[in-house]
């Protein structure tokens, strides 16, 4: 179903023409607004008199994470304070939070974004959905929630975390849609099976998942745990939230619609800051097009993947692909580069280990070491009469030592780096409480 048929389809030359004023007004209105954007645009030869819409985007610069702190918390903001409906901050994964403004009409383009990305994910009016992103500053909560009551579901604002109360209210109320974080997803999924709740005392079909990046496994998983079709929500606070882009539930795989209508991207080289060809990887940038409160020109995101235009579509938005992780936790180890997802993607070929897994990096003398903790299934643990795996279980079971090396073996060969592999019991890594689970800690620094 398409919430916005007349713009999820518009024909690309009519989009473009869109985009293109868009842009101009945006632009005009910044330098007009935005002392932060006045100074860097005059800096840059920039005026909005001689500006030339979308070719000439690339003239903009990029605003990043640290003009968000330089400016904090208002400085960036086009409204004056009484016309911000709403405030916001990112969850600070990185650094100092950032805050974001909307006024009452940026909530309205975002409910509607988010409508839409509900729509695709394979919601329909009348519905229930479980929310179980985080109320909160965190937009994710609030976000979903107004698109949903948008797109006219019965929303039951449960938020994260609380697993016991999840699964009664799945059981109780029988929502056919479930919003929440991949790694929180696999939790319920879980814990499903440990408790033996049968599919049959519940209702889910559809799982929207978002705010971390997650792989074809974690699908997987949570699809056959909550016999749900689970898509892909994709977005960031600086530039409005969820529904910056999603993935259509009859084209699972192919990637997410960016409504570029409001948000126009770019993907540009992570070194040069120049674009790259259509499909390429490089860094997602961002340019609002229609926001207020906080509009926002060449946003660098930091996220890795690549956007293009392809074939059996059902809408005409551009469509990006997976996020690859972000080019600031690329980890550079000995010289090599690598995402920690990787090591997700190689334990996922192998048999008896379960998705959990845990990277860390310290420094011994100049060197770097990566320690990699994978935990073994639960099926193995049982077949081995095993409470929790130590260093001397390892050395008693052929199997386990087998496992242990092909591991090692695999990561060495497809990442051409050695890291030490720990192998843990079923249960033992820290499952996500509600929200995102960190499953890097990099110690070198500290
Ligand atoms: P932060 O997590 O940086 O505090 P946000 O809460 O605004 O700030 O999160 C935005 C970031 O979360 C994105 O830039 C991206 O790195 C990540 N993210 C959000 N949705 C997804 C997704 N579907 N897949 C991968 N990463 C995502
Ligand atoms: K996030």
């Amino acid at each position: 179903m398409l919430f916005q048929p007349e713009i999820e389809r518009m024909p690309l030359a009519q989009l473009r023409k869109l985009q293109d004023a868009r842009l101009r007004q945006q632009v005009e209105y910044v330098y007009h607004r935005v002392p932060f954007y006045r100074a860097k645009l005059d800096a840059l030869g920039v005026h909005p008199s001689s500006f030339n819409g979308l070719a000439d985007i690339t003239k903009l610069g990029f605003t990043r994470k640290a003009d968000f702190r330089d400016n904090y918390p208002f400085g960036l903001f086009a409204v004056p304070q009484p016309e911000v409906a709403r405030l916001h901050c990112s969850s600070g994964t990185t650094g100092k939070a950032t805050v974001v403004g909307y006024t009452a009409q940026d909530l309205t383009i975002f409910a509607e974004v988010v409508a839409r990305s509900l729509a695709a994910a394979g919601c329909r009016p009348g519905m229930k959905l479980q929310n179980a992103y985080g109320y909160g500053l965190f937009t994710g909560g609030l976000g979903i929630h107004y698109g949903a009551e948008k797109l006219g579901l019965t929303v039951i604002p449960v938020s994260g975390g609380g697993t016991d109360r999840q699964l009664q209210l799945l059981q109780d109320f029988r929502p056919e849609i479930i919003c929440a974080t991949p790694s929180y997803a696999q939790v319920l999924a879980e814990e499903m099976q440990r408790r033996r709740i049968s599919h049959n005392f519940i209702n889910l079909q559809y799982a929207a998942l978002g705010a971390e990046p997650w792989t074809e496994t974690i699908r997987q998983q949570v699809e056959s745990g909550l016999h749900v079709r689970a898509t892909n929500i994709y977005g960031l606070s600086e530039i409005m939230g969820p529904g910056v882009s999603q993935e259509d539930v009859d084209e699972q795989g192919t990637g997410s619609y960016i409504w570029e209508d409001h948000f126009l991207p770019e993907v540009v080289d992570k070194d040069s800051g120049e674009p790259v060809a259509e499909g390429e990887l490089g860094v997602l940038v961002f340019t609002t097009l229609t926001k207020q409160a906080m509009p926002i020109l060449r946003y660098w995101t930091n996220d890795i993947t690549n956007i293009y235009y392809g074939e059996s579509r059902s809408r005409t938005h551009v469509k990006m692909g997976p996020i690859r992780g972000r080019a600031d936790d690329m980890l550079i180890i000995r010289g090599v580069n690598f995402f920690p997802t990787q090591v997700e993607d190689i334990l996922s070929g192998l048999d008896h280990v379960s998705p959990y897994y845990q990277v860390v990096v310290s420094r011994r003398g100049s060197l770097d070491e990566v320690k990699v903790s994978v935990e073994i299934s639960e099926e193995l643990m049982r077949r081995l009469e095993l409470d929790a795996v130590t260093e001397a279980a390892v050395q008693q079971h052929d199997c386990l030592r087998n496992l242990q090396g092909a591991c090692a073996k695999k990561i060495k060969d497809n990442i051409g780096l050695s890291m030490q592999v720990q192998l843990v019991g079923f249960g033992q890594l820290p499952r996500s409480e509600g929200g995102k689970l960190s499953r890097v800690q990099d110690l070198r620094n500290l």
